[in-house]
């Protein structure tokens, strides 16, 4: 979503900002602009669509200036356009960028009204340039500006303001959207993301909820919500790979893809010993928080939501333990009921998903035993406030449609399922069936990618569909689930998972021969029920693409055709099964020529409800 960097330096700027910019440029946006002070004046440039865009009108036009602030919009209030994109301005003398949502910007937007302000866009976000033009009338600087401003928004706000008479400082305020803090030599510097300044720097202080703070070339000051001097503890960047280039690929996801043995080996490094699953995966204090646990709440969104839904199987099945799971924008506006000694696990990529880090918070409240969650962003919202963390390890993840991170969730999920399993009722033969299944997963997963060309082959049949099916059975039905959003998001084609047993409740209505079905079959104990679900669609003239095991005995003919996969256990199965439809998916949209990484309508960490 939404991407804001900012800068004080000695040297120019912009380079810095857009260079900051396309780091964030993945997370799907619709325009993007900077502002920057120069010798007493406040310039601004503003492009609908891609940075490069902006990057090109300022070769034409450079904008100078040591201070300056950029963004990237993913519009919630207000069409995407010029005049709505970031900054927004107050005059000549103030600049904001923001990400998030002022709930009350209309009442707000009467009174500034009312105090004679002109409004030069439809967004939300101009309420605070004026807002804090209009305090500084009476606070002494901009920081008590910004203070006295943020006390009157509702909603959730990154931002990050600048005034003209007031060059070398940047004001920037949190409540409920990332705000990162990069430390250089001289010079300082913010971001929605740490990855925005990977290249000038490795040192950061993550802002905390309430937080505004004053950014100078040579010092930072952080006050909390009251208003108190805080600090906030500097630490190195522990990102390792730098997600800046896509290689030898021709896009993100493919690389994603491709890179899946290796962010598997990762995430199990150092985590299996003695044929068990250490708890310490899930961090420092995990022993003594996991042991009295008995029964588990998943909050999870999108294909996080999804690696959630097979986890539920794996507990109640094998670890003993019940099990919910919903999606975090139902749980947080519902009253639900606390079981004893109740874990709550969150499921985000980012740790930023705003509509999951509210569930948590929520949670909190209620009174659960612990809160796990399951992240692939160290120092994010969620790592931070949760009582454990599983760091997933999978490297940063560019293409919108998440690949890498879901697989990798599927094996932090798996563990913690074996060491939840151990307090309960696992067998610790099963324990160690599971640690010997994690430990061979890369492997397996190098195989399932050898389907790459046949599956290429297959793509052809959906170049002209307009909808699709998915079908599975057990834990393998939120794979199914999965498949058909990965097809959703990156073809636009429409696409449905059912577990197959539903079948005959209503979607076989649809079947007909421009309704291409997808079968996901392991050789498990429901294959058989899902040869007669199979047979089900047949009857009704429907064409079928079976995934399935080498030894499930499935045969090509006329109505189906059958992609081998290779064999595999029970524990596996599902993230097995993952691969070849999310090679489908990808070239699907390779056919339908779509924008691939960055599939239109969406962004990629969901920072806003
Ligand atoms: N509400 C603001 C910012 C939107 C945002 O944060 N998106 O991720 C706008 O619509 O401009």
């Amino acid at each position: 979503m939404c991407g804001i960097v900012g800068a004080v330096a000695q040297r120019d700027v912009a380079e810095i900002l857009i260079e900051g910019l396309k780091r964030l440029e993945y997370r799907g946006y619709d325009s993007a602009g900077v502002a920057v002070i120069h010798q007493g004046e406040l310039t601004r440039t503003r492009r609908v669509g891609k940075v490069q865009e902006l990057a090109d009108a300022l070769q034409t036009a450079p904008l100078a200036g040591g201070t300056g602030i950029a963004h990237t919009r993913w519009a919630t209030h207000g069409e995407p356009s010029e005049r709505n994109a970031h900054p927004h301005q107050s005059g000549s003398d103030i600049a904001v960028v923001h990400n998030g949502i002022i709930e009350n910007h209309a009442k707000l937007r009467e009174m500034l009204k009312g105090l004679g302000y002109q409004f030069n866009s439809d967004t939300d976000t101009e309420v605070i340039c004026h807002l804090v033009d209009h305090e500084l009338k009476s606070a002494p600087g901009l920081l008590a500006a910004v203070q006295a401003t943020v006390k009157q928004l509702e909603g959730a706000y990154g931002t990050v303001v600048i005034d003209r008479r007031d060059p070398e400082r940047l004001v920037v305020a949190r409540s409920g959207s990332p705000l990162v803090i990069g430390f250089g030599l001289g010079e300082n510097f913010v971001a929605s993301d740490q990855l925005a300044l990977l290249p000038v720097t490795r040192t950061f202080a993550f802002l905390e909820e309430g937080d505004v703070a004053e950014v100078t070339r040579r010092e930072v000051h952080i006050y909390d919500l009251d208003g108190n001097p805080v600090v906030r503890e500097k630490k190195e960047s522990e990102i390792t790979h730098d997600a800046g280039d896509k290689g030898e690929y021709r896009h993100y996801m493919l690389k994603e893809i491709y890179e899946q043995p290796m962010a598997l080996a990762r995430t199990l490094e150092g985590r299996i010993a003695q044929q068990r699953v250490l708890d310490s995966a899930f961090g420092d204090n995990a022993a003594e928080l996991l042991k009295d646990i008995k029964h588990v709440q998943i909050i999870a969104c999108g294909t996080s939501y999804h690696a959630g839904m097979a986890a539920r199987y794996w507990l109640e099945d094998w670890a003993g333990v019940s099990c919910n799971v919903e999606i975090a924008s139902e749980f947080r506006y519902r009253k639900s009921h606390l079981f004893p000694n109740s874990l709550l696990v969150t499921i985000s990529q980012s740790g930023e998903t705003a509509d999951t880090l509210a569930a948590m918070r929520l949670a909190k409240e209620m009174g659960y035993k612990a809160t796990l969650t399951i992240c692939n962003a160290p120092g994010s919202s969620l790592v931070r406030e949760s009582d454990m963390a599983y760091m997933m390890k999978a490297g940063a993840e560019i293409g919108v449609a998440s690949t890498k991170a879901f697989t990798v969730q599927l094996a932090g999920l798996l563990m913690l399922t074996a060491a939840l399993g151990r307090y309960n009722s696992m067998s610790v033969e099963m324990q160690a069936a599971i640690a010997q299944s994690l430990q061979s997963m890369p492997a397996k997963v190098e195989q399932a990618l050898g389907l790459d060309d046949a599956i290429a082959e297959l793509a052809e049949d959906f170049a002209d569909k307009s909808h699709a099916l998915f079908l599975g059975r057990g834990d393998q039905y939120p794979i199914a689930m999965e498949g058909a959003l990965k097809l959703k998001e990156i073809s636009y084609i429409h696409a449905e998972a059912y577990a197959s047993g539903e079948l005959k409740h209503g979607p076989l209505a649809l079947i007909d021969a421009d309704m291409p079905v997808i079968v996901v079959a392991p050789n498990n104990e429901l294959l058989e029920k899902l040869k007669s679900n199979v047979e089900e669609v047949r009857a009704r003239g429907g064409l079928m693409y079976v995934f399935a095991d080498v030894d499930a005995e499935f045969a090509s003919d006329d109505t189906m055709k059958v992609i081998p996969v290779p064999h595999c256990d029970e524990f596996m199965a599902p993230l097995i099964y993952t691969i070849p439809l999310q090679l489908l998916s990808y070239h699907v949209a390779l056919i339908k020529g779509t924008d691939v990484d960055q599939p239109r309508n969406l962004a990629k960490s969901v920072t806003v409800e």
